[in-house]
């Protein structure tokens, strides 16, 4: 236990560094507690909201985090620190010298730090970001797989060794189900140096939990080959239980449930002896233990757990260091509140200290009024010793000159990517993705290094979704060689599955979660390992639900990657209501930092395609989403304007000047558009023809400009606007697309235009094309009813 710069002769105990880390762990617990307090208390409250903040939950943790940051850490380490912990966490960066004071002072305060550690709002010291339960969690076993995909391509910085990914989780975490779906895959993987430290409190947010819970949960890990590690007693009680009486004393607390030990925590020493006495007051030994014992140290003793024992949790860390990259699940025994007056109390989840209270805890601190923030107050260390300690703690290294926030360079893109010929056939989106990618995948020319940056992931629909050719030439991701057994056998398979730590195919099970955090992970592999990767996931649309927590959780920590989901609507036919996607346009318009597209020809395919290779690596992009469909559509022969493709929409025939109606399609439903508008212009000459590739793009646009307006840019507008201006004040907007109709309701606000807005709003199912177009009223027949109808309510209101 010698830190690196205590040399063992002067500290053959380790005795002084743990004394100083124990000034930390006190000042941890201040700093965390006083900048809750003075969220709620002491900062001026304009709305009369609770702020909030998690006293109890802090408290919690303070000896691992102290443990894991100030010894236990390496820079290279990446770690995702429970939501609730976000006090401490910013105390931890204010103590190394990371952030200065305001953002604690402003905790939960516009531009102050945030509630819960946020990688987009709190910046660079931020690995992970954490707030919906399971998810950080789950998040470091995907971002162990990537560092290792890296290191295994070679991508991996020189100057960065491989670390650990950390994750301090609380126990209801483990309630979140997506933890065992990771635990899963995890295994599938072979996955290697990820530790979760849980804090197991014992204590969720509404009570305490179930006894005995734990012996399964441990059993759980040690099934998916994790080491699991308990730190259940202390030093004292551990001295205690060796002394005669000390094996009843150890049976009681064993036995003790859970809620009991909660509650006599909370009520001290008086209440633990009373319990005591009255189960164990015969036993002579154990009298003799306890009965010296003031009210106050027999609390200490009882509450003596493995969780607060500073030594000990250091120890432990460094010993299954030591041990390897085997990945260790440490369940670490604690006290919601430990140190504060509702420690252990069933309610104290959301509990703050009252004013009062918070004197007491002032003054058992030695901290003047004042003087709050000042580093060494209240502490037997002066600042400059503090400092020093500091400085000797392996994660005050520095990761890299440019801080956490790893820099990577760009990977070029071609012009354009190699487009299979499709004018005249018909072809749908989502076969014509697969051939780019597979064309990518030779690797020919300038595609050579793009190439080798493009990971694909599917859960389980690698085949179903068209990414079997790139596969085939570009293999599966395995830590391990393994053979494709049927093409040894030389068995006819159209897929040649090789599996080698050269793979680019990562093949996942069907949990969607896992695969959105996947994608968040390889999505920040630039930042986190130096090494830009371009993740392509593809899913069936209508499974973007089932991961959707997950997928908003990598647009929050700003993942860059292109997702690709196919097949969706009800043109998927016959697969019927189950499969049939209908929100997820809108779901595309509403996720932040997430650029949504669908395109309807393999032209516009080809230029988003590479538009998104592009948009995922600048600076101010996002990731991208590509919603595609089975349904095979002829292919037109034109040239078209990238640029209006990329901006959401693009006249396919432009309306006269002063137009009184447009057609505007989206994805697969460009057939029963042109119909309709073939028969329309026989009565409307001037009609237009619209193709929308993104209502997303659009909308963010029109908003964007309303605002550079609004900021006094007279002259910003949007595409949208741009693009409906041929047509008459109060035009007819007949749109349709296989989807939610809401997608295009809005478009009628942009230029005060009639919108007849069709699409999908009630469950689909099975049938053909034919019969489910006319049945929910997006075939050719109903767009034409739409345009009568649209023109005359047009004529009437004028
Ligand atoms: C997905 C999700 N569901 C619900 C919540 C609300 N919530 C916040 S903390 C919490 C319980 C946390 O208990 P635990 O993980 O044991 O943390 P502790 O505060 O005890 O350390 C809940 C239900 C959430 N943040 N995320
Ligand atoms: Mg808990």
């Amino acid at each position: 236990m010698n830190a690196p710069g205590i040399a063992i002769a002067e500290d053959p105990t380790g005795a002084r560094r743990l004394a100083s880390l124990k000034e930390i762990e006190r000042k941890l617990l201040w700093l965390s507690t006083w900048a809750i307090h003075n969220a709620n208390h002491v900062r001026p409250n304009r709305d009369g909201l609770k702020v909030g903040g998690h006293q109890a939950s802090s408290a919690s943790v303070i000896s691992i985090m102290t443990a894991l940051y100030f010894a236990a850490l390496e820079p290279q380490d990446r770690v995702a620190v429970k939501p609730h912990a976000g006090p401490v966490f910013h105390a931890v960066n204010y103590l190394f010298g990371r952030e200065d004071r305001a953002p604690l002072e402003r905790l939960r305060a516009f531009g102050g730090a945030q509630s819960y550690p946020s990688r987009t709002r709190d910046g660079a010291e931020v690995d992970f970001s954490t707030g919906s339960v399971g998810l950080g969690v789950a998040m470091t076993s995907f971002a162990a797989l990537m560092q290792d995909y890296v290191h295994r391509h070679g991508l991996a910085r020189a100057d960065i060794p491989p670390g650990r990914a950390i994750a301090l989780a609380g126990d209801a975490e483990l309630d979140e189900g997506n933890i065992y779906e990771a635990l899963l895959e995890g295994w599938k993987h072979d996955v290697r140096n990820v530790w979760w430290i849980i804090d197991y409190n014992r204590q969720s947010l509404d009570s305490v939990v179930p006894d005995r819970l734990f012996g399964r949960i441990e059993g759980l890990f040690r099934d998916m080959g994790w080491n699991v590690v308990t730190l259940k007693y202390g030093h004292l009680l551990t001295a205690a239980f060796a002394r005669a009486g000390g094996d009843a004393l150890r049976r009681w607390i064993d036995d003790c449930p859970n809620s009991l030990y909660s509650a006599l925590t909370f009520q001290g020493g008086a209440a633990w002896r009373s319990a005591l006495l009255a189960d164990l007051g015969r036993n002579r030994d154990l009298r003799a233990i306890i009965d010296p014992l003031a009210d106050s140290e027999l609390a200490e003793l009882m509450t003596n757990l493995g969780g607060h024992d500073l030594g000990f949790i250091i120890d432990t860390l460094e010993a299954a260091a030591a041990e390897g990259d085997q990945p260790t699940c440490f369940i670490a025994y604690t006290i919601k509140g430990m140190g504060l007056p509702f420690a252990g109390h069933k309610d104290n989840h959301a509990g703050l200290m009252t004013p009062e209270q918070m004197e007491s805890f002032r003054a058992s601190m030695q901290i003047r009024p004042g003087h709050e923030w000042d580093l060494a107050e209240g502490l037997s260390m002066s600042e400059a010793e503090l400092r020093r300690f500091i400085a000797t703690v392996p994660f005050a290294r520095p990761l890299a000159p440019e801080g956490r926030a790893l820099s990577a360079p760009l990977i070029a893109v071609p012009a354009s990517l190699p487009a299979p010929r499709s004018a005249g056939k018909k072809i749908s989106t989502q076969a014509g993705f697969g051939e780019i990618l597979a064309e990518i995948g030779r690797g020919e020319g300038a595609l050579g290094p793009l190439a080798e940056r493009i990971l694909t992931t599917s859960p389980d629909v690698t085949v179903s979704t068209n990414l079997g050719p790139w596969v085939n030439r570009r293999g599966v991701f395995d830590r391990h060689t393994r053979n494709d057994v049927f093409r040894d056998a030389k068995l006819a398979s159209a897929q040649r599955w090789g599996m080698s730590p050269r793979g680019q195919h990562f093949e996942l099970g069907i949990a969607e979660q896992n695969f959105f955090l996947l994608l968040a992970a390889a999505g920040l592999s630039h930042t986190l390992y130096g090494a830009r990767l371009l993740p392509v996931g593809t899913v069936y649309d209508p499974f973007v639900n089932r991961g959707l927590d997950a997928l908003i959780y990598a647009c929050y920590q700003d993942a860059r990657f292109l997702l690709v989901s196919t097949p969706s609507g009800i043109s998927l036919a016959p697969e019927g209501g189950q499969h049939q996607s209908i929100n997820t346009p809108l779901i595309g318009m509403a996720a932040d930092r997430l650029a949504a597209y669908e395109p309807a020809h393999v032209d516009e395919l080809a230029i988003l395609f590479r538009h998104a290779l592009e948009h995922m690596q600048r600076p101010d992009g996002s990731a991208v989403w590509l919603r595609l469909s089975t349904r095979q559509i002829p292919q037109p022969s034109r040239a078209l304007d990238a640029e209006a493709v990329i901006a959401g929409a693009h006249w396919v025939v432009p309306p006269a000047e002063g137009a009184r109606i447009a057609i505007a399609y989206q994805g697969p439903l460009a057939p029963e558009a042109v119909s309709a508008f073939e028969l329309l212009r026989e009565d409307e000459p001037g009609a237009g023809l619209l193709a929308l590739t993104s209502p997303d793009r659009l909308h963010a646009g029109w908003l964007a400009a309303r605002r550079a307006r609004r900021a006094g840019v007279r002259d910003a507008f949007s595409h949208i606007e741009r693009v409906l201006a041929p047509l008459a004040p109060g035009a007819a907007l007949v749109s349709v697309l296989d989807g939610h109709p809401a997608a295009h309701s809005w478009l009628g606000a942009v230029r005060g235009q009639r919108i007849v807005p069709l699409g999908v709003d009630h469950f689909g199912q099975s049938g053909d094309i034919p019969d489910l177009y006319r049945e929910y009223g997006i075939d050719a027949d109903a767009i034409l009813d739409a345009c009568a109808q649209a023109l005359l309510e047009r004529c009437r209101a004028e």
